[in-house]
């Protein structure tokens, strides 16, 4: 089955599956009726300012609260001394340290800007200027600001994150044609539009939280346990989010900080956190390094790849950015070795961000690729199609669906490669340089277990209700045409409830997942309400549909009724009637048979233990892309623009193709931000981030933005998804940077190889 054919807006059939439907909640975001988690208005709040350390290494010794104290409505100040009685949480695979407690605001300073103090007021103007009063004396330890420092060391080897097979120092050693070279990104961050922040209200034992995130159950989870509150009692609640991007999944140090100070005071409290301490209430992706060695023969055939990676982590916690994660899945390859390594600096602990893993590693193994087709000769596209992986080299299984060639044909037709002229520096427009580049890029296809449930209401409506959470994919728009297409009722009669703890268990919104396995479950759902509604409208003593002697029905167009023409038809509403229902709910959920324990609940909706990874199967199962970039060198003054992007993907069978594309040109245009702008800057002496701010850490805008063309090849993959997608939100990021890198050699013969490509490093 080929995916849907791009419908006509307006088409009735829109909001069926494949339909290119709008965003429901569209408008209500851009009218600002969407209510986000600062905005709800809770009774008698209390705001919370945070004061983070200045320091990157060291003991806070003592903090002077009284000047703080004495200042106009300050009501709690909260320092390293007080003991908030919190136990710390599980990991997001559920592992529990016994006992140990939590202390979000440490004496202990492992970072410059880690949270040390809060300040609360009965305003934020006070609880802002009391926080100017803190003194806190520190007692300063040697500390290592970044890679760059000298004393970063070697760091650790992550024994799971190897991978090796053949032998790829002799095959290496032995290859007519050897390239090396080194890769390297910088610290990056999410600049979500909207900033961390919460609202926490306590009932007596009752706690409601409204605060941004990408999986209200796990979240609720960690307040839960570091309240040591049964979960029923955290409410969690989220139905919309200016972004995440990876950084709202977890519950922070600020959220622990600001419902302690709730409990404390007896009364809500609104902690917002100021766009500079974004920058260190979660951490960015981590700047890596990589080394790639590339052994191949003269007509451009790989025989070995040596893959060296390292990527900054805190002192505390070993988080990889895996820049080994795409390196052994996009060639055909028999010798290969990858190794990644682990360096602790002074940092917040690196966090997920849009394609982690995958997006530095295809940085470095797709300029590594074209190094090589320049130093023969060949043509980048002909050297990828020439090395295509036949099926999965590093877990030995055949690929589910593997559209890669697809996309680079495809991809190159609609850019124009053929007019290319091999040699760099010879496209150009006048003053300025033209060069073309290739970027692939893979996103695994992840899958969690989920729940939902669906009423069908005596009006006729049908509500859909999910824990799950929409932070801008499309998720509320997804499941209300899942529903549309097996229940038959336009998609204006159905709601969609989403974005809290209380509702059914969901898969995290995060590594691509989300969409694939909660329109699995809602899919389900619907089935088995379709099959109850039907059965009900046979079998009722009361139904008409009992005289019919049909032994099924349809239902389309809201209404449900005997498949033959003119045979006896109403409206979903008026059977309700006949039926004399209220309503009819069913829950389903994707969890095996076996697996329906009250405790197998709590670890699939509130952990990531029974998430499936893309080789758990008989397949390897990934989405696949490949960007085709053009960019415009001045030569004068080194600065690039990108001109022209066409990316062909193939992620599968798309639910929505209007949505799906939007996912797409979202990860583009942070690809080129990456390429051409995004660099956190670290201070070698104290570890801060310089450009904490929107002025100073440069993201696109659109006027940085040219054409984007986005093109599907996918076909529907079964093994995938029950509905035959792939993921979707965060390949469109993994390959744009190789490709712009590689357009601006060819613009200019000139090789950057750390991001971002400014134009210093050009003249
Ligand atoms: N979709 C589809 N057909 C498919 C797969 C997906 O139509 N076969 C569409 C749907 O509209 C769906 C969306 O694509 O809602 C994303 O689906 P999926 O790839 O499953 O991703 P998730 O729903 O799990 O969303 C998380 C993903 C991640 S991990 C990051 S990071 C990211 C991203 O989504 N952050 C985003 N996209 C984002 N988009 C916005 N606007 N804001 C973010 O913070
Ligand atoms: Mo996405 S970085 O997995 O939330």
């Amino acid at each position: 089955m080929t995916i849907m054919e791009p419908r006509k807006h307006g088409d009735a059939s829109d909001g069926m599956i494949g339909g290119r439907q709008s965003r429901f909640e569209g408008s209500m975001k851009v009218t600002g009726a969407a209510t986000y988690a600062l905005e709800y208005p809770v009774k008698g709040l209390a705001h919370a300012v945070l004061v983070q350390s200045t320091i990157p290494a060291g003991r806070v010794v003592a903090v002077d609260t009284s000047r703080a104290l004495a200042a106009p409505g300050v009501l709690l100040v909260l320092t390293p001394e007080d003991d908030l009685g919190l136990v710390a949480a599980s990991d997001w695979y559920g592992n529990r340290p016994e006992n140990q407690p939590y202390h979000p605001l440490p004496r202990e300073v492992r970072f410059n800007g880690q949270t040390i103090v809060a300040v609360v007021a009965e305003s934020r103007e006070q609880a802002s200027e009391a926080a100017k009063l803190i003194d806190v004396a520190y007692e300063e330890t040697p500390s290592v600001a970044s890679l760059d420092d000298p004393n970063a060391g070697e760091g650790k080897l992550m024994e799971n994150l190897s991978s090796a097979w053949g032998d790829a120092e002799s095959a290496f050693a032995a290859a007519p044609v050897q390239v090396e070279a080194e890769y390297r990104t910088p610290r990056e961050y999410h600049v979500a539009m909207e900033p961390h922040g919460l609202t926490v209200k306590w009932d007596g034992e009752q706690l409601t939280v409204w605060e941004p995130s990408q999986w209200s159950h796990g979240m609720a989870r960690t307040y839960s346990e570091w309240f040591g509150i049964p979960a029923e009692n955290v409410q969690l609640i989220s139905p919309f989010i200016g972004g995440g991007f990876g950084s709202k999944g977890a519950a922070l140090a600020h959220s622990a900080v600001a419902a302690a100070a709730a409990k404390k005071l007896g009364r809500p409290v609104k902690l917002a956190l100021t766009r500079p301490q974004n920058f260190t209430g979660y951490g960015g992706r981590a700047a890596t390094r990589q080394k790639i060695a590339l052994g191949a023969t003269q007509d451009g055939v790989l025989q070995a790849i040596i893959h060296r990676g390292i990527s900054e982590t805190s002192t505390y916690v070993d988080y990889p950015e895996q820049t080994g994660a795409a390196t052994p899945i996009l060639y055909k390859v028999e010798n290969f070795s990858s190794q990644h390594r682990v360096v602790p600096v002074n940092t917040v602990t690196p966090g997920a961000l849009r394609g982690p893993g995958k997006n530095p590693s295809a940085y470095g193994i797709e300029c590594a690729i074209e190094e090589l087709a320049y130093k023969i000769g060949m043509d980048p596209l002909e050297i990828r199609l020439k090395n295509y992986a036949d099926h999965d080299y590093q877990s030995g299984k055949p690929w589910s669906t593997r559209r890669l060639r697809e996309a680079l044909t495809e991809g190159a037709e609609a850019f124009g490669w053929s007019r290319r002229s091999h040699a760099p520096r010879s496209m150009r427009d006048g003053r300025q340089l033209i060069g073309w580049g290739i970027g692939c890029g893979t996103f695994p296809v992840i899958r969690a277990p989920s729940e939902a449930l669906i009423r069908i209401l005596a009006n006729g409506h049908v509500e859909v209700v999910s824990g799950a959470i929409d932070m801008g994919q499309g998720t509320y728009t997804i499941l209300a045409q899942t529903v549309s297409e097996v229940l038959g009722v336009p998609v204006e009669q159905i709601e969609v409830h989403l974005g809290d703890s209380r509702l059914p268990g969901s898969a995290i919104a995060g590594g691509s997942m989300l969409a694939g396995s909660i329109t699995g479950a809602v899919h389900k759902t619907a089935m088995a309400a379709r099959d109850e509604l039907i059965g009900l409208a046979l079998s009722d003593a009361n139904s008409p549909f009992r005289e019919t002697g049909a032994n099924t029905l349809t239902l389309s167009e809201g209404r449900i009724a005997v498949p033959r023409s003119g045979g006896l038809s109403m409206t979903l509403r008026e059977l309700m009637a006949t039926l004399n229902r209220d309503h009819i709910e069913v829950r389903r959920n994707t969890l095996a048979e076996g697996s329906q324990s009250p405790e197998d609940h709590k670890k699939a909706w509130t952990t990531l233990a029974s998430v499936q990874g893309a080789t758990s199967g008989d397949y390897s199962m990934h989405s696949w892309c490949a960007h085709f970039a053009e960019v415009r060198v001045d030569e004068d003054f080194g600065t690039v623009r990108v001109s022209r992007m066409v990316s062909a993907f193939d992620c599968g069978r798309l639910y929505n193709p209007k949505l799906v594309e939007s996912q797409w040109r979202g990860g583009i245009i942070m690809g080129i931000g990456q390429a051409l702008l995004e660099e956190g800057l670290v201070d070698g002496r104290n570890g801060r981030t310089i450009n904490n701010n929107m002025g100073d850490y440069l993201v696109p805008t659109n006027s940085d933005i040219p054409d984007i063309q986005v093109i599907s090849v996918g076909v529907a993959d079964p093994h995938a998804s029950v509905l035959g997608g792939k993921g979707v939100g965060e390949v469109g990021i993994v390959g744009v940077a190789p490709a712009i890198a590689n357009a601006v050699f060819h613009a200019t013969g000139k090789r950057v190889r750390d991001l971002p490509i400014t134009l210093e490093k050009l003249i």
